[in-house]
């Protein structure tokens, strides 16, 4: 019928864009895990706060990122048999692509941290909105700027669109299950 074939588009979308962002999915979860040691900024601040805050660290970013790496690369050994147990046509990472996705939702997730810091926030503070989009806009962005034919091929709108609608979901769930387990300082 047209709705059990609409269903299974929309299950068919989600898995893609669950699969193809998970190397930026895990990066922030990671550094979560990994952090402390030397904050980024050095303890510097500008116009009268820090920086970034203690809580952007080298250790964080680069295990971080080394973890979604590693994840991607798992991923292409599982691309082949789990598209087809799914249905679907789950992409594989290049190794550019995948840095591209790890490395940058890190930084974007650093990037909030400048703002939360410009706007007064301290170290933990929630910034709604920000604190659930920054390291999608940092992961997109970043792979379309290393290999953009990859990324319009593989974020086509409509793996987009619910990208940006579970991405929110996901990141709640995620923080507010890591901060009842005692792994997160803030539910957020
Ligand atoms: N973390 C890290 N390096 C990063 C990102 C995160 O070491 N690049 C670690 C830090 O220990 C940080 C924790 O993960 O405290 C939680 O990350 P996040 O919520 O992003 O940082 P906050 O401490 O809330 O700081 P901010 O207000 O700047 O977001
Ligand atoms: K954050
Ligand atoms: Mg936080």
């Amino acid at each position: 019928t047209p709705r059990a074939a609409r269903g299974d588009m929309i299950g068919t979308l989600v898995a893609t864009a669950f699969w193809a962002m998970l190397p930026a999915y895990v990066p922030n979860n990671a550094a979560v895990l990994a952090g402390g040691g030397r904050p980024i900024d050095g303890g510097r601040e500008w116009r009268g706060a820090r920086l970034l805050g203690d809580g952007k660290t080298w250790r964080g970013t680069a295990v971080g990122t080394l973890v979604g790496v590693l994840l991607a690369l798992a991923l292409n050994a599982l691309a082949d048999p789990a598209s087809a147990a799914l249905g679907a046509d789950l992409p594989t990472f290049a190794l550019p692509a995948a840095f591209a996705l790890a490395f940058g939702a890190m930084c974007g997730d650093i990037g909030a941290s400048f703002l939360k810091r410009r706007s007064g926030r301290e170290r933990g503070a929630a910034f709604p909105g920000l604190d659930q989009l920054d390291f999608v806009v940092g992961a997109l962005g970043l792979a379309f700027l290393v290999d953009a034919d990859w990324a319009l091929r593989v974020f086509t709108p409509r793996v987009l669109a619910v990208v940006l609608v579970m991405t929110p979901v996901l990141h709640v769930v995620t923080n507010v299950g890591a901060y009842a387990l005692g792994v997160k300082n803030e539910p957020w």
